[in-house]
């Protein structure tokens, strides 16, 4: 089976191909490079199809895309699908994190709770299957809101959330103790089935 993966982000891309190289050895991933689309939904789930159907539509394969965040649960699950840039357009990983942290400072353990939330969209186009097809899975990764960052590996929040029954932040995980458990990992499990079924048409 080979596939689109529908992201511009380097370090999604990265960790996906460890993520399906374990679990699905034969799949050949290609990433995709034609128009991004307008990321309108209010949704993770509806993120994730506007950018699988866009590079199912524009390249006639199978896409993937990952629509990702970090939902905070005082502050009312933000923020979500706004975590990419939380502090602006162009502030970066690192502004983002700082302003969570700046958000956060007047709460103290355990009212730091968290978690990481990862959507996968599969869109198989027409005429793979008749009309085309689409599905959708969903991983969540619980834990707390550190008070300072610490960690360099991984990308993101990783460095200021410290997964549930973990006394490291994702960032202190090697990215195969990360990708053994993260809620992209989870979700690229519960679709294995439905890209197993894909595979063998
Ligand atoms: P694409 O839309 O091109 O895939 P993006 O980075 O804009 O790339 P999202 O809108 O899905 O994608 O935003 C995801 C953001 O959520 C990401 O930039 C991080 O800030 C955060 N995030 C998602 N997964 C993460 C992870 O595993 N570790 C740390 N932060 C993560």
């Amino acid at each position: 089976l080979e596939f689109v993966l529908a992201t511009h982000n380097a370090h999604k891309v990265a960790e996906f191909q460890r993520i399906i190289g374990e679990r699905m050895p034969q799949a050949v991933v290609v990433s995709y490079d034609g128009p991004e689309p307008v990321e309108d939904g209010v949704t993770f789930a509806a993120n994730a199809l506007i950018k699988a159907r866009t590079a199912a539509a524009h390249t006639g394969r199978v896409a993937l895309a990952d629509d990702s965040g970090i939902v905070v649960d005082v502050l009312g699950e933000a923020p979500g699908i706004l975590s990419a840039r939380w502090a602006g357009h162009r502030a970066g990983d690192e502004a983002n994190r700082r302003l969570l942290l700046d958000q956060l400072s007047d709460i103290a353990r355990p009212n730091r709770g968290a978690e990481f939330r990862c959507t996968i969209a599969l869109v198989v186009p027409d005429p793979l299957i008749a009309g085309g097809s689409e599905f959708v899975a969903e991983g969540r990764w619980r834990g707390e809101i550190t008070y300072e960052p610490r960690g360099s590996h991984g990308f993101g929040y990783d460095p200021v959330f410290e997964p549930d029954g973990l006394e490291r932040t994702a960032a202190e995980l090697l990215p195969e103790e990360k990708n053994a458990m993260s809620h992209r990992a989870l979700a690229f499990v519960e679709l294995l089935p439905e890209l197993e079924r894909v595979a063998a048409l």
